[in-house]
């Protein structure tokens, strides 16, 4: 048996979350053990760096900054949860990672694409996930789903341009490396989205098989 590192992303309100744990019930099914755990965040201090993240202030967050703590955050995470879940042989479900770096701090924010790669390369060495799967839906869909939560964090103050920006970094890397992405069409009703969830089964279990 081998560890399993799973993505899921997308804009808000694609369903990341709620899928997660469809998967994970699906998979524990099976007997193996799962990971759910998310970005930024996944462990205590993380978790705290992630606050900071979202949290609307006064103060305008320098874009490098913001980049600078999401890896800081994800340092952190690699570290006390997500290699040694990987080194015990679990499949690892992470709600966001480095894909939504390249899609919120690069697409949204204009950052240099290198220097995020710069970073990745410092903060993961090698590990990339094994399956990205990338939740796509129209922007509005997405801002309705997630403003009908309430109050919204620092990223959901954000426009139109910059959600567009986002979600279209999102697409172009799922184009670009087809073998890890899988785009699922987060826009049609939930079970249909779980039927496509579910199809990917025999994949994940033979995967993990290795
Ligand atoms: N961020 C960053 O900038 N850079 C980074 O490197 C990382 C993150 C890692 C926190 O993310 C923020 O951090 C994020 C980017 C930034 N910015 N934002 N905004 P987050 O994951 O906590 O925030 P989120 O994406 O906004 O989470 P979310 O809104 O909870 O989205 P979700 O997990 O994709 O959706 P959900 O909670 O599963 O579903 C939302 C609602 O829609 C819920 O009521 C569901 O029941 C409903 N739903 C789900 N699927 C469906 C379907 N198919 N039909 C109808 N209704 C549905």
């Amino acid at each position: 048996m081998t560890g399993l590192f799973i993505t899921l992303e997308g804009p808000e309100g694609a369903g990341k979350s709620t899928n997660r744990e469809y998967l994970a019930e699906r998979l524990r099914a099976e007997g193996i053990e799962v990971v759910l755990t998310r970005e930024p965040g996944g462990t205590p201090l993380a978790e705290r760096i992630r606050d900071v993240l979202l949290a609307p202030v006064d103060e305008v967050m320098n874009p490098d900054t913001e980049l600078l703590l999401v890896f800081a955050a994800r340092a952190q995470h690699l570290a006390e949860v997500i290699r040694p879940a990987l080194a015990r042989g679990a499949v690892v479900l992470c709600d966001r990672f480095t894909d939504s770096t390249y899609a919120y701090q690069g697409g949204g924010r204009g950052l240099s694409l290198e220097r995020i790669a710069a970073l990745e390369a410092f903060v993961q060495g090698d590990l990339r996930p094994d399956l990205t799967l990338v939740f796509d839906l129209p922007i509005e869909i997405g801002m309705a789903r997630a403003s009908a939560r309430g109050r919204l964090d620092r990223f959901e103050l954000e426009g139109r341009v910059f959600f567009e920006a986002v979600r279209n970094a999102f697409l172009k890397r799922a184009a670009a490396d087809p073998a890890r992405y899988l785009l699922v069409d987060a826009s049609q009703p939930l079970a249909q989205v779980q039927r496509a969830l579910d199809a990917l089964m025999p994949q994940l279990l033979e995967r993990h098989r290795g």
